[in-house]
């Protein structure tokens, strides 16, 4: 399909528009044809689907317009602070994604503290590199171990007087890792220090695998020195994007971006956009309702359960991982960028969709739902044929 050059005087008849929305999507690629395995989206279930259109028309940047629709934003928001050990007494908005959560946190502490250094790990995903950029802030970059996770020390080292908040991640876009938050909280409340947490992946899979018997480390309200969370509803959480949250544990923080509005129907937004998607806040309610915590567990096992057959199977094929698979991602090392690129390509002209990674060189696959069972004798067969080891 080409791309219309022109916006015509006279409009066509629906079936017409039809077909050219039938065209472009032929184009696009789809979880159902089960060839992307790198997304942290998900494919959107019936329900989802249904929950989502249903608020279609609603806009939670007006929410006196939508009281209904502002309550399922509270208990979304009071569902996933339960979930990560807060109370209902704590803060929380439902905002388009990680990445906006992500810039909203960095503006609240910049706000507050007004100071402009940020401590984070290499592994920190984009997202930071943006808030940096639009806020006037300054990254500083801590190396991280031989598992990709942070260094406490560094973290220690790294933070002045001129440091605004540290971040640190819970569910590292590349790996999956979860970065030593024990250690890095005691440190920032030392240093009277905000502490950031990016469980945009993470928030909607350790909760549940830690409840699955999972020895993981902990990153959530619980320990006292963490102050925010991103945590992003439309990743493993099976809403419709875009869905994500961010939860501050002192709500009043809030009022940090507090923007007068005196012409709606609230005299004030705390939110960077204007117009707010609604249809991703109730689809993030149906699937929690639908589900419920032990439903998470068991999506969360079979995820695992995935990436952990794909990880021995590729170590038993002579590969090396980047980490022993803690979350549903999964990593192989290849020695140089080239050679990653390379792959990539190569398992691309064989329609298989994976992501590569810096921290090391490697290529990445995500275990998400929607990817099939029979993916992974397929695709180890094909990456052995692409990237054959000598
Ligand atoms: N924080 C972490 C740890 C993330 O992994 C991501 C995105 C974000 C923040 C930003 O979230 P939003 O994209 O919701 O703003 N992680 C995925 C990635 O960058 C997102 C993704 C999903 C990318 C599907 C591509 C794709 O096809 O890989």
């Amino acid at each position: 399909m080409k791309p219309r050059e022109k916006f015509d005087r006279e409009g066509v008849s629906e079936d017409e528009v039809r077909q050219e929305l039938q065209a472009a999507s032929s184009e696009d690629l789809h979880f159902r044809d089960g060839r992307i395995l790198y997304s942290m989206c998900n494919e959107p279930s019936r329900l989802a689907i249904e929950s989502h259109m249903m608020f279609i028309e609603a806009n939670l940047g007006d929410p006196g317009l939508y009281p209904g629709t502002a309550k399922l934003e509270r208990s979304v928001v009071n569902m996933l602070l339960d979930l990560l050990h807060g109370d209902a007494g704590m803060g929380g908005a439902v905002v388009s994604g990680g990445s906006e959560a992500n810039i909203t946190a960095l503006w609240i502490y910049r706000t507050l503290t007004k100071k402009h250094r940020v401590v984070l790990p290499v592994t920190a995903h984009y997202s930071f590199e943006i808030a940096a950029r639009m806020l006037g802030m300054q990254l500083e970059y801590v190396r991280v171990d031989e598992q990709f996770a942070m260094i406490p020390e560094d973290v220690e080292a790294a933070i002045d007087s001129k440091t605004a908040v540290v971040v640190a991640i819970a569910g590292t876009t590349e790996h999956g890792q979860i970065d030593p938050i024990e250690r890095i909280q005691r440190i920032c409340e030392e240093a009277n220090v905000y502490l950031h947490i990016d469980a945009a992946f993470g928030g909607m899979v350790f909760p549940f695998l830690a409840r699955a018997g999972y020895d993981l480390r902990h990153f959530d309200f619980n320990l006292t020195g963490v102050s925010s969370i991103t945590v992003d509803p439309h990743k493993m959480g099976l809403a419709t994007a875009p869905t994500g949250a961010l939860l501050m544990r002192d709500q009043a923080h809030f009022d940090a971006i507090r923007q007068d509005t005196f012409y709606l129907s609230t005299p004030s937004l705390n939110s960077m956009l204007g117009t707010r998607s609604s249809a991703g806040v109730a689809s993030a309610y149906a699937m929690m309702r639908r589900y419920g915590v032990e439903g998470y567990v068991r999506l969360n096992q079979e995820c695992m359960k995935k990436a952990e057959q794909l990880g021995k199977q590729l170590v038993s094929m002579g590969y090396r991982l980047a980490i022993k698979p803690i979350s549903p991602v999964v990593c192989v090392r290849i020695d140089a960028e080239a050679r990653a690129l390379d792959v990539q390509k190569k398992l691309r002209e064989k329609r298989w969709r994976v992501s590569r990674t810096k921290h090391p060189e490697g290529i990445r696959v995500v275990m998400m739902p929607q990817v099939p069972e029979g993916t992974i004798p397929q695709f180890t067969a094909d990456l052995h044929a692409v990237f054959p080891l000598s």
